[in-house]
């Protein structure tokens, strides 16, 4: 395993993971930088970088230039497609819309993507990754066919699946912005029928809905939009030890 994937590892021998997602079309470099210098302060345990529209070229390459100048955090890109990669990130969810009807969002922009990432030297975690109702932008611009929140079995089918196809990860989304998070009842099964870790993401704005992912079954929460739009710098780091207490208890 390479170097993010394994202390991902070792921490979740310990504790369950909070990670920070920073869309670079939402922030600017000076902003992303204050919220990574500031999540690291807390106890957050690695920054994410994408989004579905606009996170590219030197937009993207700022952000991350300005969040590895801040933190030590790992960055992690969490693309939307090819154009997400920036070689200043230190590691890349290779990861594949299991669930998309497209599959440029399965297999092709993996394809366009692959050597960029081999020659920027970034390490890519393959991921399986699961779009949930109600999906949100990326649903729509993945062309998704949405997980029914009342149907988990058929997300554990997928998370299955993506594990058997060799994927280290699965990352159960509900959207950014979704106004509820991945149903609970979905996150056990799904727990209960893979071995991989499980990540789980959108809409969990609170402590309370962080802990009840992690209650579930998560191994990593991931919160974008919560901090985002916290309002001010002060007021995210209140979200922040919030959400740290929700996760970590
Ligand atoms: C989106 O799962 C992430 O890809 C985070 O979602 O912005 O709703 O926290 P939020």
């Amino acid at each position: 395993l390479g170097k993010v994937e394994s202390y991902i590892h070792e921490k979740l021998e310990r504790e369950k993971l909070h990670f920070v997602l920073i869309d670079p079309d939402d922030v600017t470099p000076e902003v992303a930088g204050e919220m990574a210098r500031m999540s690291e302060e807390v106890g957050v345990d690695a920054i994410m970088i994408g989004g579905s529209t606009g996170a590219e070229g030197e937009v993207l390459d700022g952000v991350v230039k300005a969040i590895k100048e801040s933190s030590s955090l790992p960055t992690i890109l969490f693309p939307g497609s090819h154009g997400g990669i920036s070689k200043y990130a230190d590691a890349i969810f290779f990861m594949s819309l299991l669930n998309s009807r497209n599959p440029f969002f399965i297999t092709g922009s993996q394809a366009l993507g692959a050597f960029t990432v081999k020659r920027y030297g970034i390490e890519p975690i393959p991921m399986a990754y699961l779009v949930v109702e109600p999906g949100e932008t990326v649903g729509w611009v993945g062309d998704a066919k949405p997980i029914p929140r009342h149907k988990p079995k058929i997300a554990a089918a997928y998370a299955l699946a993506g594990q058997y196809l060799g994927m280290r990860l699965v990352y159960l989304e509900a959207g950014s912005g979704a106004r509820e998070p991945v149903p609970p009842e979905m996150i056990s099964l799904v727990r209960r029928v893979i071995d991989v870790p499980l990540i789980v993401g959108g809409g969990i704005r609170t402590g309370e809905e962080a802990r009840r992912a992690v209650e579930a079954g998560a191994d990593i929460v991931v919160t974008g939009t919560a901090i985002e739009k916290a309002g001010s710098l002060e007021k995210a780091g209140e979200k922040l030890r919030e959400l740290k207490r929700g996760i970590k208890g």
